[in-house]
């Protein structure tokens, strides 16, 4: 077990490149700093901390950390990280296309040979108690011999629309400025995991499976915190948990895990670990850093140790830029998607200011991917415009007006005020 002590209040590259910066400048000390001295640092330092999306650029390294293109008509790249543009999702189809596909890595994207690669099942919670130096092992084309399924299901960060914690509601937040569009939709084929569990003899006692990444360790603020990997208990790996080895019909690209992922329905992004190498089953509770440190809803609503994020929130997002121009007077059509980590939506609303209408639903939805929708808009006065969308999901969840804040901006699900002009 690695330490778990002095780091950072964030997952994200670019804030520590950032820190680091700080360091060097004499500005701050890694050795047992602590959370709270984290916080009072981030609050009085001179770097705003949501201002990191406009900082990538000047610091990103030459070597890009994903391997795809990243037009800047697709993406908008922070870092380590690439969000997609929500206009580039106006005229595609339900599925998001994997040139579009958001990514998000801890590190660099590796470079992994399907033909020698195996997963590797070890621990207490297996017949045997297999240990890592002897583990279970499933080669790629076994893998592949086991019994197939598809799911369409998004993939979402759980930082996901955090800069609106500032833009929208004044407030600092430690990560990644994404907009919203740190999510996608895609179909993904496998092999489920509890057909992998059960066969690598899947015990009665087991309560945790800790999935890790072989993606170099991740490393901040001068702590090594080993590979990405997150635990989760048995009951969620049993019930819709798919080990993937297509994404939309083709072998999972580099950026997305090949050889092969977990793909984790409905929880954070964090869960659906990307370039699967082990996987630990065990009879006592798993811990890791990305799930006692990060993904914890810390701050004055919270108790002191957080709560931890599983579920995504409702969400909505026009396809459209910030600040799109429309004509005055011309007839127009607003499309836009809605999800949540509750299952399907229900309803979405969208005011262009004056009142709200009901959208209308374009195309059916997975329980575990979005809802397509459109309203026609017919601006009359020129000049600036908000639009908003407000979605509620199929258990009767809404989305706020605000969101509770949490210092490290996670699940922001308020309505989020899209400016627009008409011209
Ligand atoms: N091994 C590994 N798995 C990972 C990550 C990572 O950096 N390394 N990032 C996680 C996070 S935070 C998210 S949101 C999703 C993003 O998946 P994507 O890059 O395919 O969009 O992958 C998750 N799985
Ligand atoms: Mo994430």
């Amino acid at each position: 077990m690695v330490a778990m002590t002095g780091t950072g209040l964030t997952d994200e590259a670019t804030y520590d490149r950032t820190r680091l910066a700080q360091w060097r400048a004499g500005q701050a000390r890694g050795d047992g700093m602590s959370r709270r001295g984290l916080l009072r640092l981030a609050a009085g330092g001179s770097l705003a901390l949501t201002a990191f999306g406009a900082l990538p650029a000047a610091t990103a390294s030459a070597a890009s950390p994903i391997v795809k293109p990243l037009p800047p008509e697709l993406f908008e790249v922070y870092g380590t990280n690439a969000e997609t543009r929500w206009e580039a999702l106006s005229g595609q189809g339900y599925l998001t296309p994997v040139d579009r596909f958001f990514v998000r890595n801890h590190t660099s994207t590796p470079s992994i040979d399907a033909g020698t690669w195996s997963l590797k099942l070890f621990g207490t919670g297996l017949r045997g108690a297999p240990t890592a130096d002897r583990p279970v092992e499933f080669t790629y084309a076994d893998l592949l011999r086991l019994p197939s399924e598809a799911i369409t299901a998004a993939i979402e960060c759980a930082g996901n629309g955090r800069s609106h914690f500032t833009g929208q509601q004044g407030q600092t937040v430690a990560g990644t400025a994404w907009k919203l569009g740190a999510i996608g939709v895609a179909r993904w084929c496998g092999v489920r995991l509890s057909t992998v569990l059960a066969k690598a003899g899947l015990t009665r006692h087991a309560v945790d499976v800790l999935p890790e990444g072989l993606d170099a360790d991740y490393v901040t603020g001068g702590v090594n915190l080993g590979k990405v990997r997150r635990p989760l208990p048995v009951a969620k790996a049993l019930q819709d948990v798919l080990l993937a080895y297509e994404m939309n019909g083709r072998p999972l690209p580099p950026d997305h895990g090949h050889p092969v992922r977990l793909v984790v329905p409905s929880w954070v992004g964090i869960s659906s670990i990307k370039w699967l190498g082990r996987i630990e089953v065990s009879e006592t509770p798993l811990v890791s850093p990305w799930n006692t440190q990060y993904y914890r809803l810390l701050g004055p609503g919270y108790p002191a140790e957080g709560t931890v994020v599983t579920r995504q929130v409702v969400k909505s997002a026009f396809e459209l830029p910030w600040n799109a121009e429309f004509t005055a007077g011309g007839r127009h059509v607003l499309s836009g998607r809605s999800w949540s980590g509750n299952g399907r939506i229900r309803r979405v609303e969208v005011s262009t200011g004056d009142g709200w209408r009901r959208a209308r639903f374009v195309g059916a939805a997975a329980d575990r991917g979005w809802q397509r929708w459109e309203i026609p808009w017919r601006p009359s006065t020129s000049g600036s415009h908000t639009l908003r969308a407000r979605a509620t999901d199929i258990i009767g969840v809404t989305q706020p007006d605000v969101t509770p804040h949490n210092t490290q901006g996670y699940l922001f699900d308020a309505v989020v005020r899209h400016p627009v002009r008409v011209v």
